[in-house]
């Protein structure tokens, strides 16, 4: 059992030990090797404040807290060979419907658009789309917010409209992952509205109701959308947790017959034939209890509360479960759990084969520099890919599988956070396209990012659409007040949350230069980038050294070489921050990439040879040294 009296190397031997401490290691710029030193090792758990140098009280009860429900957890050790599936040699290719392709004029993404272009993801080379939300929702939180499982959203068409598009998939060899978001539904919902009506029925205990104190909350946990976590319900005069927006409810996953309804809508889902599913922030679905967050650390990292439930103590019971109750009945299907928190050793706890849980997970720790989060601006650093990369694609073991992203719709696009200078907008595509298609595992896909599409510019909180953008705004505003005044405090506000808005990610797909880019006759629910004149995919396709083209070969490449999907990932230059370079290597064949993660020239930092093949590079070419961002692909014959 983990005590404060334990010691650090005892602590990082434990999976949620390691990630933890190595998390807050890296915001603190500080090295993992550090727990090598046998005197820093030998320290106890309540020394940890002092090692990271910084005053952060309460981080060794957190960390004994988190662990207390998983001592003695010890993850599969990797086997020699690489269990080969259909999943590990797909490409994913993530649809926000809302803003695809509007039909019927009414400013608004919808199925009948995504059957549309379908030969479109044919001509790119994906196989499998997953569709973000498409379930009724009263759109709180864009379909995040589910008020019945099995009903189609009204603005995105019917049910017919998904039985016909999920044929003419299939008829195209490409499968559908719908997106399963079962730590919370709706307040619409009806299960949550039968609570409210009858607090004696078996609805309540759906949900996760705690008594006040005096008239405040239960605890002073806080929303991943800014504000309290609880609402006060005088039908029930108790307090209902929502880890999210103030109408996404958390379900009660200790109660058997929530999982109960649960896998009956995965399984209605899955007989219908879905090929997968993306399971939303599914490692916050045990909670320990309602004890009070640690309050600095809820300012650290900007939730309070986190350590309750970022890896909860029944969470591999249920995920062991879900897939002996659903999943594991079906041939074939995939899942994927979105799990922020989760760090390399909890992620193989989750998903080494031999554990019957998850296929893949996503982890966050890139999309945002450590320590760092689209909250608040900063200039990210693109070199901070390598130490990631040479993590995840070296200690992840050959019984767990990586996903490999850099764009979804909960985060900006990825060219404008890393250099907002347009001139640097096609090579940096390639770039992360170069990356993405060449380390091992599932690419994941964003659309629009095979166009290079952008960031926009939002000239008032008018133009925001998300929840969580507006509530920020909102929060800034009344913290801006303090300081600099209302008149200024609004604008300071909209200047920060406009920076890393999750909207950037939701503006119209850009197809081509007609009106609102060809996605709607109508004025879109959210604003067009107004540089799809020149970023759009009919001009690109026209272009042969277009990001779109670019993109199709790399699927083309992967497809043809398994060397690229199973092959060793072989790093060299490892000392060298400025590039990242490495081999993939097989019995077959043998691919080198090198890439210059600066935006200054590099000095090649191995030498080219005349069985180095150009297979794709961001210049179309070689140079002598590595220009800004340049990144190339070779086969060696
Ligand atoms: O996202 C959860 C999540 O981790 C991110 O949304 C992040 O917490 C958020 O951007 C705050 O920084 C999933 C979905 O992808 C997101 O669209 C939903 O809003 C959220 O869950 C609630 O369902
Ligand atoms: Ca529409």
């Amino acid at each position: 059992m983990i005590t404060l009296e334990s010691t650090l190397r005892d602590v990082y031997r434990t999976p949620a030990g390691k990630d933890i401490i190595d998390m807050f290691l890296s915001a603190a710029k500080k090295s993992p090797k550090l727990l090598d030193n046998p005197v820093v090792g030998s320290l106890k758990l309540s020394a940890l404040e002092r090692l990271l140098g910084k005053r952060v009280p309460g981080i060794a009860e957190m960390v004994v807290q988190l662990l207390a429900a998983h001592d003695g957890e010890i993850p599969p050790p990797s086997p020699a060979t690489i269990t080969h599936k259909w999943w590990k040699e797909a490409v994913v290719y993530q649809i926000y419907p809302r803003s695809f392709q509007d039909t019927n004029g009414d400013g608004i993404g919808d199925l009948a658009g995504i059957r549309q272009r379908i030969p479109y993801l044919k001509e790119l080379g994906v196989d499998v789309v997953w569709l973000s939300p498409i379930y009724d929702s009263p759109g709180d939180d864009m379909g995040y917010d589910i008020r019945n499982y099995r009903k189609i959203m009204k603005e995105f068409g019917t049910m017919k409209d998904f039985d016909d598009l999920l044929r003419d998939l299939h008829q195209n060899d490409i499968k559908l992952m719908m997106d399963l978001v079962v730590n919370h539904t709706s307040d619409e919902h009806e299960w949550f509205q039968k609570a409210l009506k009858d607090p004696a029925g078996p609805y309540k205990d759906y949900y996760m109701w705690a008594a006040g104190k005096d008239d405040d909350a239960p605890n002073n946990w806080t929303s991943f959308f800014a504000g309290p976590a609880w609402n006060y319900y005088p039908e029930t005069e108790e307090w209902a947790l929502h880890l999210f927006s103030k109408k996404q409810m958390d379900l009660n996953w200790d109660n058997p017959a929530v999982r109960a309804e649960v896998y009956d809508i995965v399984n209605w889902w899955l007989t219908k034939g879905v090929d997968g599913f993306r399971m939303d922030v599914i490692n916050l679905i045990s909670k320990d209890n309602f004890a009070n967050g640690n309050a600095l650390i809820g300012k650290t990292i900007g939730i309070c509360g986190i350590e309750h439930y970022i890896y909860g103590p029944r969470l591999h019971e249920y995920l062991q479960e879900m897939r002996q109750e659903s999943f594991g009945k079906f041939d074939d299907v995939f899942t994927v759990g979105e799990t922020p928190g989760l760090g390399l050793e909890m992620a193989k706890m989750t998903t080494a084969e031999e554990r019957g849980e998850l296929d893949l997970i996503f982890n966050f720790d890139h999309i945002d520099n450590p320590g760092k989060s689209r909250i608040y601006p900063y200039d990210y650093d693109l070199r901070c890919l390598k130490p990631y990369f040479l993590k995840w694609q070296t200690q992840y073991g050959n019984n767990c599988w990586p996903s490999v992203f850099f764009e979804n719709h909960d985060n900006p696009r990825m060219v404008s956070k890393v250099n907002a200078d347009p001139a640097y907008s096609v090579v940096l595509a390639k770039l992360l396209a170069v990356m993405q298609f060449t380390v091992k595992g599932t690419p994941f896909l964003y659309q629009g990012q095979e166009l290079g599409m952008t960031n926009t510019t939002f000239g008032s909180p008018a133009d925001l659409r998300d929840v969580e953008a507006l509530n920020r705004c909102q929060e800034f505003t009344d913290t801006f007040a303090q300081t600099v005044g209302m008149a200024d405090a609004q604008q300071v506000a909209f200047d920060t949350v406009a920076w890393g808005t999750r909207d950037h990610a939701r503006t119209p797909m850009q197809w081509d230069t007609s009106q609102n880019a060809g996605f709607s006759t109508a004025q879109p629910w959210i604003g067009v980038n107004p540089n799809y004149p020149v970023i759009n995919a009919a001009t690109e396709m026209d272009n042969p050294d277009s990001v779109f083209h670019f993109f199709k070969k790399l699927i083309a490449l992967r497809k043809k070489y398994e060397t690229l999907v199973y092959g060793a990932f072989r790093p060299v230059f490892v000392w060298d921050k400025s590039t990242f370079c490495y081999f993939r290597v097989d019995g077959s064949s043998k691919f080198y990439v090198e890439i210059n993660l600066t935006d200054k020239d590099q000095k090649r930092p191995g030498p080219l040879t005349r069985r180095h093949r150009l297979l794709a590079g961001n210049y179309g070419g070689t140079a002598v040294y590595l220009r800004p961002y340049e990144a190339n692909v070779y086969r060696l014959v």
